[in-house]
């Protein structure tokens, strides 16, 4: 039986060795790559993140411990990509400009993998620009935008106008997520969806672009 929580501790003590052994060893005993994923990797990130909020550790210990969530999701990555081997479309994800988050957007885009997408990762602090380029250059038909700062949900905002502008807008569908994003604020900017997590990303990523 695998060891969900182990596997969250030492994601939170940023012990990629462990991660990795821990994972793996899970994987040898059977359990489901998405599990390994939602309830231990993301549990002990989300943890740390609450310890994050409360000054109970800082800046050093949070990347570490991003480094180690890393080390988990490289080895899950191909194993949640290889259910699916038609591609249902081409999305583009990144994280908006002025935000370097992107443990989230990874996942986003590692569960759009899974689900059968093919996925351009744009990275972080992405301009508006560079999602237009995504849509008018490289065939994009779905753009997600990932923010972690209140500050830089307006980029969000920016980068659909970007779309508008470029006239690509009715050509695409734009997604949106991450911590500080609502459904509400997906609505006032205009955004054709948005979802609270990683798995509900991908199944929206279906429903959009059906809309196409
Ligand atoms: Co930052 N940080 N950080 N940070 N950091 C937050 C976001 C914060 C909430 C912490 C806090 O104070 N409580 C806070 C923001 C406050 C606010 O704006 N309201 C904050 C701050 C302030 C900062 C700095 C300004 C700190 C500083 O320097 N003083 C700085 C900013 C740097 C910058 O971006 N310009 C900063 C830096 C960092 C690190 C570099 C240390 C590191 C990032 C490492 C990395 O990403 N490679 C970091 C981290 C790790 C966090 C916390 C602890 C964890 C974020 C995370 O990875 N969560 C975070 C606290 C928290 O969120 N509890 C915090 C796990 C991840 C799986 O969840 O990203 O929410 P999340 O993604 C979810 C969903 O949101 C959704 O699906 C994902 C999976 O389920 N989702 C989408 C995400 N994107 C989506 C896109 C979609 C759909 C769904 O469609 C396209």
């Amino acid at each position: 039986m695998a060891d969900f929580r182990a596997i969250a501790d030492a994601v939170k003590a940023g012990r990629a060795k462990v991660v990795k052994t821990l994972v793996n060893e899970a994987l040898a005993e059977g359990a489901n790559p998405e599990a390994l994923l939602n309830e231990g990797l993301v549990v002990g990130m989300n943890e740390l993140g609450i310890m994050f909020k409360n000054n109970e550790v800082y800046v050093p210990e949070v990347l570490i411990a991003a480094r180690a969530m890393k080390a988990g999701t490289e080895i899950l990555k191909p194993l949640l990509a290889a259910a699916n081997v038609q591609s249902l479309g081409k999305v583009a994800i990144g994280t908006v400009k002025g935000d370097l988050h992107d443990i989230g957007k990874n996942l986003v885009g590692m569960m759009l993998e899974g689900a059968g997408f093919t996925v351009i990762d744009l990275g972080v602090d992405v301009s508006p620009e560079q999602y237009v380029d995504a849509v008018a250059n490289q065939g994009a038909q779905i753009v997600g935008m990932s923010a972690l700062l209140t500050t830089t949900m307006p980029s969000i905002k920016d980068g659909i106008e970007a779309l508008k502008a470029a006239g690509l807008r009715d050509k695409v569908r734009v997604m949106i997520g991450g911590a500080p994003v609502t459904q509400s604020f997906a609505d006032e900017v205009g955004a054709d969806g948005y979802s609270s997590d990683a798995a509900s990303a991908a199944d929206l990523a279906k429903e959009l672009i059906k809309q196409l």
